[in-house]
């Protein structure tokens, strides 16, 4: 959920983005509501901000109906200030993205609208698994879509001011949404930061990508229905620049002696020149000529390699977070039927991997303890899980996962 100002790689232009609930696919433990409370700061600060929605060209009529239930939502600035805190490492990110859960929803969605699928494949050029991946990583296939007052919302982080001029365009823009008459106030509601419906678009991508696919008169992302929340986001990455076949990238195994000098986005190669330097494809057969690529190690040089096209570069346009693309791009290859990464990661801070990291959370539930999930990602639960049993056994309480921690839970 951060602006990320995108580097120039493999020739695409800068932009900046951000604001879809990519990165943060998991709530942090503690309950935060959005119940307006009085403001009248906010409130003036509303009165001033109608006569400028006018100057931008929503009518007076518009602007009144939208603002008539409008609210200060503290919720809202809560999970503003507290964002960073659920940065994710990218093997947790892929943990959480490419769950087993949502590797099994994702292809049993596919086959449920596997027509819808199609037709929007056919008519925008994008391969249903990548569609299928956005709208999974974005609200869990339409489970999440968020309930917020969207324009109390954007008010709220417009009035606040952190990024008041970014807010105060994506609430002009739903003040826009609102007048063309495609949803009433009521219905558009979305994330806490204001992105909505069942891929989770900010009110000017909306107005810019969305579509109506299924000719209703109404581009409707919000209702239960996928059909132009598909079709729109499959309308965003063709006008993104989409190429149809190309990956958006594979694993790669690097050779012995790899310089380090030729890892990294900026550096776009042939696959031929590839292959002369000795990177094969992951299984260590020949790499297949998909175009232009560069290497990542986004886990560092003990992690997974990947060779990354220019639709990595294209998903970027949808939230440009490193791990959001990797984790769409590796759950898409999983809802086409490929299989897990086959690098393993490098063991976290405390020298625990992934697995240790499961065990610990499976250990202390069977002592009864709520860890909040088993998938190996410690969250605020399983660190208040750990100095409940660090307390209890009278040891020093920390909070913190440690292979000694484990072995004490044996
Ligand atoms: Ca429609």
């Amino acid at each position: 959920m951060k602006m990320t100002r995108r580097a120039v790689v493999l020739g695409i232009p800068a932009v900046l983005w951000g604001c879809s609930a990519g990165p943060s696919v998991r709530q942090p433990a503690q309950q935060v509501t959005f119940s307006a409370v009085p403001n009248a700061g906010f409130d003036a600060w509303v009165e001033g901000f109608k006569s400028q929605a006018e100057a931008q060209g929503v009518s007076a009529l518009a602007v009144e109906s939208a603002f008539r239930s409008v609210g200060y939502l503290p919720g809202v600035i809560e999970k503003d200030r507290n964002q960073t805190e659920f940065a994710r490492s990218l093997q947790d990110y892929l943990a959480i993205t490419a769950s087993d859960a949502r590797i099994a929803m994702g292809r049993q969605v596919l086959q449920q609208y596997s027509g819808l699928f199609s037709a929007v494949e056919a008519k925008y050029g994008v391969e249903k698994q990548f569609v299928a991946a956005i709208w999974g990583v974005e609200s869990f296939y339409g489970a999440k879509r968020g309930t917020v007052p969207v324009v109390s919302a954007l008010a709220t982080l417009a009035y606040d001011g952190r990024r008041r001029q970014f807010f105060e365009g994506q609430l002009v823009a739903a003040l826009k949404i609102l007048q063309n008459g495609d949803v009433g106030v009521a219905g558009m509601t979305g994330s806490w930061a204001g992105a909505m419906g069942h891929t989770q678009f900010i009110p000017t991508s909306y107005l810019a990508y969305a579509v109506d696919f299924n000719g209703d008169g109404r581009r409707d992302i919000w209702s239960d229905d996928p059909e132009d929340s598909l079709a729109s986001t499959a309308s965003y990455l063709s006008k993104a620049g989409w190429r149809f076949g190309q990956p958006w990238g594979v694993e790669v195994r690097l050779p012995g002696v790899f310089d380090p000098g030729l890892v990294g986005k900026s550096t776009a190669r042939a696959t031929s020149d590839w292959t002369a330097l000795g990177i094969a494809s992951a299984d260590g057969g020949r790499l297949a000529d998909h175009g232009d690529s560069a290497v990542i190690q986004p886990a560092g040089s003990a992690g997974p390699a990947f060779l990354i096209y220019h639709n990595f570069e294209v998903i970027g346009r949808y939230n440009n977070a490193d791990n959001y693309i990797i984790g769409v791009g590796h759950l898409s290859d999983r809802l086409a039927g490929g299989g897990a990464l086959q690098a393993a990661f490098p063991p976290d801070a405390n020298g625990m991997r992934l697995s240790d990291r499961v065990r610990l959370q499976q250990r202390l539930t069977a002592l009864g303890f709520d860890t909040g999930s088993m998938d190996g990602v410690l969250g605020p639960k399983t660190a208040a899980a750990i100095s409940e049993f660090q307390a209890k056994r009278g040891m020093t309480v920390t909070g913190i996962a440690t292979l000694d921690l484990l072995s004490a839970l044996t």
